[in-house]
C-alpha cells in the first residue's frame, strides 16, 4: 500500500452509484481513504451545491476526489477510477494492453447515457420523491435501458465471463453499481430473465470482495417495487453502510 493512501478523500454517500463504484475499487485494492459525507443537489452546509464545494468541484456532483497532500481535485466517478489505477498501477483492473484498455474505455464511454440510465429511469423516481419524471422522459429511459442490457447480453457478455474478458475490470465495478442495484435481492424493480448472460454475470460479481459491504445501504433500503421508501429509511441507510466503510477502511490500517 502507498503511504499516500491514508491522504485521498472521497466526497459523497454510499447510496449514490458512481459513489459507490469508487470505494469498491478503493477496497478491493485495499487502499485506506476518508470519506466526507456529503448531499448530493444540496446547496446547504455539506451540500454539492455549496459554494464552497464548487469552488473545487463546479460540476457540483458526487463522487469527487481530493489529494489533501497536492490539493488535486477532480470529479466524474471514471475519471477518478481511471486516475487511480494509472497512479497506482492497479493494472489488473486496468489493462496497460491498448486494445483491451480501449475496450475498457469503450464501455466507460458507453454507460453514461445507456446503463447509467438504469438509476434516473428505474430508480430515481422511486427514491427522489423532491424531481418530477415525465412519462416521456421515463418512456425514454426505459427504452435506452433495454437497448444497452441487449447490447450487453449479446454483446459484452456474450462469450466473456466479464465485460471485457474473463477478468474483472473497472468496467465490471461501475456496470455492476448500477444493474445490480435494480435485482430482487436489492430494490427489485427489474427482471432479468430474458437475459441469461446477464444474470450469469450478476452471480459472478456478487462473489468479488466488499461486495457485500459495499451495498450496505441497498440491504437498507430493501425491495422498493411496491412502495417508495420514506426519506428516514435511505438517510438511515446512508448512515449505516458509511459506518461499515469506515470500519472496512479502520481493518486496513
Ligand atoms: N457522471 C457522473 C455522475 C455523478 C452523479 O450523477 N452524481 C449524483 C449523485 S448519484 C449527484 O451528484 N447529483 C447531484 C447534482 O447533480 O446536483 C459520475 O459518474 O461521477
Amino acid at each position: 500500500m502507498d503511504k499516500t493512501s491514508k491522504n485521498i478523500l472521497i466526497y459523497g454517500v454510499p447510496f449514490s452509484q458512481p459513489v459507490r463504484a469508487v470505494m469498491w475499487l478503493m477496497l478491493i485494492k485495499k487502499f485506506p481513504f476518508k470519506l466526507k459525507l456529503t448531499n448530493p443537489g444540496s446547496s446547504s452546509e455539506g451540500g454539492s451545491r455549496h459554494p464552497d464545494f464548487l469552488k473545487k468541484f463546479p460540476t457540483g456532483t458526487i463522487p469527487s476526489l481530493e489529494d489533501l497532500d497536492t490539493g488535486f481535485a477532480i470529479s466524474e466517478s471514471h475519471a477518478i477510477m481511471c486516475y487511480l489505477c494509472n497512479k497506482y498501477n492497479w493494472d489488473d483492473l486496468y489493462p496497460v494492453n491498448p486494445e483491451k484498455r480501449a475496450k475498457v474505455d469503450s464501455y466507460l464511454h458507453l454507460h453514461h447515457r445507456n446503463i447509467r440510465e438504469a438509476s434516473i429511469g428505474l430508480v430515481a423516481p422511486k427514491v427522489r420523491k423532491d424531481l418530477s419524471f415525465s412519462e416521456d422522459f421515463l418512456a425514454a429511459s426505459k427504452s435506452n435501458i433495454e437497448k444497452a442490457f441487449e447490447a450487453i447480453e449479446i454483446g459484452w457478455l456474450r462469450d466473456s465471463r466479464f465485460l471485457i474478458g474473463d477478468t474483472m475490470t473497472i468496467a465490471d465495478i461501475s456496470a455492476y453499481v448500477e444493474i445490480g442495484q435494480l435485482q430482487s435481492m436489492f430494490t427489485n424493480v427489474y427482471n432479468f430473465e430474458p437475459y441469461p448472460n446477464i444474470r450469469k454475470w450478476l452471480k459472478e460479481m456478487q462473489n468479488v470482495d466488499y461486495h457485500d459491504d459495499i451495498h450496505v445501504a441497498l440491504f437498507e433500503l430493501g425491495d422498493i417495487s411496491k412502495e417508495a421508501p420514506p426519506i428516514e429509511v435511505i438517510i438511515n441507510a446512508n448512515k449505516k453502510a458509511f459506518k461499515v466503510i469506515e470500519e472496512k477502511i479502520t481493518d486496513m490500517l
